[in-house]
């Protein structure tokens, strides 16, 4: 190449940008019109698959997140007895499950401690792979469909992975994985460590990298500073809170989610808030890549009070509740995340009116947008096809 100052560098270093996007999950062309940490279009997960629509964790709930157009599935992890990882909420299966109709496993029911917290009910920990594996998903929320009740198996983390990989080739995407250790401390005590079980499934699928498609969360500390050394994937600090304060709008504290349960086991004192100060979030970028804050951390809500101290019935159905408060400005977390380096990806979004701000008027779409709008990496919501449809709508609005 005599010539090598007249080669297109420039083009072809933009075709190699193109290749590694492509490969990408989430990831499109033209980066850098979004006020998100990479530039890029914000990641819509799949939350507990299909929430929404189908019975949390199954392969049927994040097969239709992925069809709805989910850049992300994100899979709950716990371990069986015999150290399968399984895709479930809490170690505690009665509710997600419909082990309590099966006389078999009577004597399994137990009492044990969860993050400092007795639960008396049936335990993943105490039955093998095969048992779950006769055991079908159910609805744990009252107001959503019940119909799906009994028909979905348990899946096994890596089912998780494979369905990623057929339901991506399918749909032509690259389609990522958000798996969650759930209640780390609970499973070191029952000896069932999730995270080399995490590391080794991973590796086994090529997944150790930086653009993996997987990213993996914590609302525990310590484990996520054990996993930082041993691989690459993009690793979030989850944030949690107890509830809100409708007249403060602030997060409030109670255990076992005032902090992470190992800061808990180690005597700390500091509640979850003091993660999303600027300092706290210099110390999250010693481990992670990203911060999970729920969401009031980002944008507040708060009720509106009369002279006596009374919140206001906003939307007047004789209930004084979520439904009748007001989103407020934003904090100041994105950009202070932002400029640490972090991505910050928030949680959950859901259609229910009774689950909106009273300011949204009953429009999902306002809340995701407003988000958006703050630069938001990603989130996580029970309505894929709501979260993309008001990313389109975004999109529109930017001019795209
Ligand atoms: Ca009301």
């Amino acid at each position: 190449m005599k010539n090598i100052a007249a080669f297109p560098f420039h083009k072809l270093a933009l075709a190699l940008i193109g290749v590694s996007c492509a490969l990408l999950a989430g990831c499109q062309d033209n980066p850098d019109d979004f006020a998100t940490l990479d530039g890029k279009q914000p990641l819509v997960i799949g939350h507990r698959g299909s929430a929404g629509y189908l019975p949390d964790h199954t392969l049927e709930g994040y097969r239709l997140a992925i069809q709805n157009g989910a850049d992300f599935i994100e899979p709950d992890l716990v371990a069986t007895k015999d150290g399968e990882l399984i895709a479930r909420h809490e170690p505690n299966i009665t509710a997600t499950t419909d082990v309590a109709e099966h006389p078999e496993f009577a004597a399994l029911q137990t009492t044990r401690k969860v993050d400092g917290v007795d639960e008396t009910g049936w335990f993943a920990t105490d039955f093998t792979l095969a048992e779950i594996k006769t055991l079908r998903a159910k609805q744990p929320l009252s107001d959503r469909s019940q119909a799906y009740n009994g028909l979905y198996q348990i899946p096994t983390f890596r089912e998780v992975l494979d369905l990623a990989k057929s339901e991506g080739a399918k749909v032509g995407r690259v389609i990522g994985v958000y798996p969650e250790t759930k209640h780390p401390t609970y499973h070191v005590d029952a000896g069932l460590k999730l995270e080399d079980r995490l590391l080794t499934m991973l590796s086994e699928y090529g997944y150790t990298k930086k653009d993996s498609p997987v990213i993996i969360q914590s609302f525990e500390v310590s484990n996520l500073q054990y996993l930082r050394p041993l691989t690459q994937v993009r690793l979030v600090q989850l944030v949690d809170g107890n509830d809100y304060d409708f007249k403060t709008g602030k997060v409030t504290f109670a255990a076992p989610f005032d902090r992470p349960y190992d800061w808990t086991r180690a005597g700390k004192t500091e509640n979850f808030d003091s993660m999303v100060t600027p300092a706290g979030l210099a110390e999250i970028k010693k481990y992670a890549d990203g911060v999970g804050p729920w969401k009031p951390y980002i944008v507040p809500v708060k009720g509106q009070y009369d002279a006596a101290g009374l919140m206001q019935d906003l939307n007047g159905d004789g209930a004084v509740n979520y439904a009748d408060t007001v989103s407020q400005p934003a904090t100041s977390l994105i950009s202070d995340a932002h400029k640490l380096g972090l991505m910050v990806h928030t949680w959950t979004f859901r259609n229910e009116a009774k689950r909106l701000a009273f300011d949204y008027q009953g429009d999902p779409k306002q809340e995701y947008l407003q988000f958006f709008r703050l630069g938001l990496d990603g989130l996580f919501s029970d309505f894929s096809d709501t979260a993309v449809s008001a990313r389109s709508d975004y999109l529109k609005e930017l001019g795209r």
